[in-house]
C-alpha cells in the first residue's frame, strides 16, 4: 500500500466507528432507567442522572428504589401498557426489564396519584 491508500482506509474505518457511535446513541433506545419513589412525597425516573422526558423506544431496565412502605411505583402507557413495579409496603430495590413502545407515559405512586406522578414520551 501507499502511504496515500493507507491513510484513505484509516480514515474510511475512523468515519465507521464514528457512525457505528452515532447511531447507536441517537436511534436505538434501550439502557437503565433508575426510578426512586420516596422516602418523602417524591418520584423520580432517571437516565444517566437527568429526569427522562423523551426516550427512543427499545427495551430497558428499570431499576426501581421504592425508599418507604407506603409509596409504590407504577408506569402507565399507551394501548393500556401498565406495570406495577413495586406495591405498597414493598421497601427495597427491583430490577424489571421492559420494552418500551412509542407513546406517552406516566409513572406514579398509586396511594398518591394525584401529586406524585410525572410523565414521558417514548419516540
Ligand atoms: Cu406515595
Amino acid at each position: 500500500m501507499t502511504p496515500a491508500r493507507i491513510l484513505a482506509v484509516a480514515a474510511a474505518a475512523a468515519g465507521a466507528l464514528a457512525l457505528a457511535t452515532t447511531s447507536s446513541a441517537g436511534r436505538h433506545g434501550g439502557g437503565t432507567l433508575v426510578g426512586t419513589v420516596g422516602p418523602g412525597f417524591t418520584i423520580t425516573l432517571k437516565q444517566n442522572g437527568q429526569l427522562v422526558n423523551t426516550i427512543p423506544a427499545g427495551t430497558y431496565t428499570f431499576v426501581i428504589h421504592d425508599m418507604a412502605s407506603i409509596h409504590a411505583f407504577s408506569l402507565d402507557g399507551p394501548n393500556g401498557f401498565a406495570k406495577d413495579f413495586t406495591t405498597v409496603p414493598f421497601t427495597g430495590t427491583k430490577s424489571v426489564t421492559v420494552a418500551l413502545k412509542p407513546g406517552a407515559y406516566k409513572y406514579y405512586c398509586p396511594p398518591h396519584e394525584s401529586f406524585m406522578f410525572k410523565h414521558f414520551t417514548v419516540k
